[in-house]
């Protein structure tokens, strides 16, 4: 596995209300960084960070996952936080260690994954 110097690790929880697509930001975030070769979707249980059978079933997340990506030269670890309130602490400890934070908007406002001339870059659609 690549090794990494600290400068070029970025520690990134995603938070946000219960079911308002922290996993799926994360799902789309890792194939466009190339780490998965399909698009993992909460719906069919595909996801990386929803792997426990629990939240495949129920389609939610119960506990912060780690994945990780590479962008730039830049390792992304990605903690994928639960939202709802039961599982407050989970995204707590996230923020604790994370260096970044991504805060996802209410489920009414989607997001989808589009890309500029640019680069990548994620759009309200
Ligand atoms: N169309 C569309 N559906 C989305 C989008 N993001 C999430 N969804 C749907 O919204 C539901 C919840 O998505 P998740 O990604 O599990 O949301 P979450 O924030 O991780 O949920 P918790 O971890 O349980 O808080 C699923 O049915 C997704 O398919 C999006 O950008 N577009
Ligand atoms: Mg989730």
């Amino acid at each position: 596995m690549k090794v990494y110097d600290a400068p070029g690790i970025r520690n990134v929880a995603l938070v946000g209300h219960g079911g308002c697509g922290k996993t799926s930001l994360a799902s789309a975030m890792l194939f466009d960084m190339g780490a998965v070769n399909r698009l993992g979707r909460v719906d069919d249980g595909t996801t990386v960070t929803d792997f426990d059978p629990d939240e495949i079933e129920r389609r939610i997340s119960l506990q912060t996952a780690l994945a990780f990506g590479e962008w730039k030269k830049t390792k992304i670890n990605l903690l994928d936080t639960p939202g709802y309130a039961n599982f407050m602490p989970e995204a707590r400890s996230a923020l604790r260690v994370a260096d970044a934070a991504i805060v996802a908007p209410p489920s009414s406002a989607r997001w989808s994954p589009s890309r500029s001339a640019s680069g990548g870059e994620w759009c309200p659609s």
